[in-house]
């Protein structure tokens, strides 16, 4: 079916600390290139998000850092905002779920509900902190999960197995404010009853089996254990206030409120309408909601799967009047470095971080991201892949393409594009295949599979250098001209078509590249099948190059930094331990003699980063490492195999004795001694520079 319009919504991120890499490759880049597309084909669509800032992430937050709630909210979606539009995250409107217009909504469409008898009113026993005094909503408690035995699970929510829970589910129940095991304790709230309104939700999930596997996957499992009623309200004071008698002290349940997020950021944006609005009414919004010819899509990650694909879903049908989801494409995580990203202990790449020391680059991580998108299943980043991407990918290929081309242009024809003069077999054929790029990647898109969209654009980059190459127009040049205007002709009508399919991945750089050809603005998608794009006599503008390689400095600084967070983290989890458990105090080895300042000057240290690691055939003790030490690279035999997975330190700096005579260690000759401090048990660990991508070879001393 043919929409008349789109409303594309990206989860609304939790006010309660930045954005990473997660983050934006689960839901935001995909969403963003999705709805770029669209508005390059020429649809009506509407980008909707803003801040989650209800819930209990965010009253932890804000008790952990000793502010309140609000200026919790007011730090992070500031610094959330700001980070998705320098990353050209192109939101119509990024709204948040404390605005008046979030409140009077949310409140509403309960009120709604409640009139019309949809919620069973239940007094129930909840969890209650007797030391705090305060009812356990969701993140507060945590517990056993009785699905796969998590310990640490939440109220809400098994992190671990993805399964939704109630907090009387949880087998050893704990309270996170006091460590306390709960009571419980009657109060009243009102329920969704999800176990009535099941044949209504089958009946819907089963009418989309087109949905991705993993999300239909989930919902049919859910479905066929039954739904239970879920409470929509929580006995909290941070939220949107239960607008029924007899209701003080509690709000809606943040679940509740936050989808309903999406709508009330919709209407703020026909209330303050942006200049491509054409004719806006303010009652507009409802189009984008209540109207069958508007396509619902969600983008989010799959930890928020059965809330966009039943609970809400099921609140829109009970309350009558709104479209449900068309699709829900959720993406699986993303891992980095082979780890779980964690905010708690700080396992991430942080967005505003790398827009600060990454200037300009925002292309290089939207092609790695969706180059490596957890489309269907986990995947990993890895520094060592970003720098490969980009230069053997972004640089070699694309780059490389474009530059050529224009770089020759300048110089055989002063920057004018010269006249196709005949096109000869490969030429028509090479055309054609061109015209089919469009297409093939509109497909993609349209089915939700960026990662194969973004590698045939980069096949149309591939075509064109491949041309180039065949035909070697700077050789051509001396002996046939008029050829080479051809060759040049169609290089350049690539290059104008790239800027089009580019724009919704890359639109840094197709801007960027659109001014260096001089091109019309308004080109759409629909244009990027055409081989006239650049007249002949058309002036390109002075070109400059689309991409730099990244260099191994910045790796090095960008690894060092997560190692430190990691070893930050083992510091303060052995502390943790150490002040938990009684045992006294660690002894302390006796002081050595007295040597003269010459004496030790005579040892040259050097900080060094470890390029290969592998362990030494039958010893358990031993790593053999190749190091960069800044003069040279060498092999040291290191008896660290008991404390370090040779894959965990590639990449790590140490500090190195270099000026140790070589010693045989097991028929492999070691020259030089990495430093390790030993604690009482005998355990070893690195003495690293302190500050991240310090130059190899710096002196220690
Ligand atoms: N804030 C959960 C999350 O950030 C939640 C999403 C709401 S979408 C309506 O993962
Ligand atoms: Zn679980």
């Amino acid at each position: 079916m043919k929409y008349k319009r789109h409303t594309v919504t990206a989860a609304l991120p939790y006010a309660n600390g930045p954005v990473h890499i997660g983050h934006l490759a689960g839901c935001y880049l995909p969403a963003d290139i999705y709805v770029r597309y669209l508005r390059s084909s020429g649809e009506d669509v509407k980008f909707i998000c803003g801040s989650d800032e209800h819930g209990v992430p965010i009253t932890i937050k804000a008790k952990k850092e000793g502010i309140t709630p609000q200026q919790v909210v007011d730090k992070y979606h500031k610094i959330m905002g700001d980070a998705f539009k320098e990353f050209g995250i192109s939101f119509d409107i990024y709204s948040r779920t404390s605005s008046k217009t979030h409140h009077e909504t949310a409140s509403g469409f309960f009120k709604t509900l409640y009139d019309k008898g949809v919620f069973e009113e239940e007094i129930t026993e909840q969890y209650f902190d007797e030391k705090a005094n305060q009812f356990l909503a969701d993140r507060y408690i945590i517990g056993t999960c009785p699905k796969c035995g998590n310990e640490n699970a939440y109220g809400d929510q098994c992190e671990n197995c993805g399964s939704t829970l109630n907090a009387t589910d949880l087998i050893n129940p704990r309270s996170t404010l006091s460590g306390e095991k709960p009571i419980l304790k009657s109060t009243r709230n009102w329920f969704l009853p999800l176990d009535k309104m099941q044949p209504e939700i089958e009946a819907y999930i089963d009418s989309h089996k087109d949905w991705k596997t993993n999300v239909f996957g989930q919902c049919k499992s859910w479905l066929n254990a039954g739904l239970q009623p879920r409470a929509m309200t929580r006995d909290l004071d941070w939220g949107v206030k239960v607008p029924v008698g007899g209701a003080e002290g509690k709000v809606l349940y943040v679940w509740f409120d936050a989808p309903i997020g999406y709508i009330s950021a919709t209407k703020e944006l026909f209330q303050n309408p942006t200049s491509n609005i054409q004719h806006p009414k303010s009652s507009d919004w409802e189009l984008y909601w209540k109207d069958k010819e508007t396509k619902l899509v969600h983008f989010i990650g799959k930890d928020n799967i059965v809330f966009h694909c039943i609970i809400f879903p099921a609140m829109l049908m009970a309350e009558g009047s709104y479209i449900v989801p068309e699709n829900v494409p959720a993406n699986e995580f993303l891992n980095l470095e082979g780890d779980k990203i964690s905010t708690s202990r700080n396992w991430a790449v942080w967005l505003h971080e790398y827009l600060l020391e990454f200037k300009d680059k925002q292309d290089v991580l939207r092609y790695t991201l969706c180059a490596n998108a957890p489309e269907t299943k986990d995947n990993d980043f890895t520094w060592k892949d970003f720098q490969a991407k980009n230069n053997n990918e972004l640089v070699a290929i694309l780059g490389n393409f474009v530059n050529r081309t224009l770089v020759l242009t300048h110089k055989y024809y002063e920057g004018n594009v010269p006249v196709a003069e005949e096109y000869n077999k490969a030429d028509i054929l090479l055309l054609e295949e061109m015209s089919k790029y469009p297409a093939k990647i509109a497909a993609s898109i349209e089915n939700y599979r960026f990662r194969e969209a973004l590698a045939e654009l980069m096949n149309l980059a591939r075509m064109g250098n491949k041309y180039l190459a065949e035909n070697e127009p700077w050789i051509l040049i001396k002996t046939d001209p008029k050829r080479v205007q051809t060759i040049m002709n169609i290089s350049l009508q690539i290059c104008a078509n790239l800027t089009i399919v580019m724009e919704p991945f890359l639109p840094f750089t197709s801007k960027k590249l659109a001014t260096m050809l001089n091109l019309n603005e308004g080109l759409k998608w629909k244009d990027a099948t055409r081989t006239d794009l650049l007249l002949a006599g058309h002036k390109i503008n002075t070109a400059s190059l689309l991409f730099e390689k990244v260099e191994d400095e910045q790796m090095v600084y960008q690894v060092t930094k997560l190692s430190n967070s990691k070893m930050e983290n083992e510091a303060s989890k052995s502390k943790e331990l150490s002040q938990n458990s009684e045992e006294e105090k660690p002894k302390v080895a006796e002081g050595k003699p007295e040597i003269t300042f010459n004496e030790f000057a005579k040892m040259d240290i050097r900080v060094g980063t470890i390029l290969e690691a592998e362990r030494v055939p039958k010893t358990d003790k031993l790593l053999k490492l190749k190091i960069d030490t800044g003069i040279d690279i060498r092999t040291v035999v290191s008896g660290i195999a008991q404390y370090y997975k040779p894959e965990d330190i590639i990449g790590q700096q140490v500090s190195i004795l270099v000026n140790l005579a070589p010693r045989m260690l097991k028929n492999i000759e070691s020259r030089g001694m990495i430093l390790c401090s030993e604690n009482e048990k005998g355990e070893l660990s690195f003495v690293s520079p302190v500050k991240p991508g310090t130059n190899n070879g710096s002196i220690i001393k």
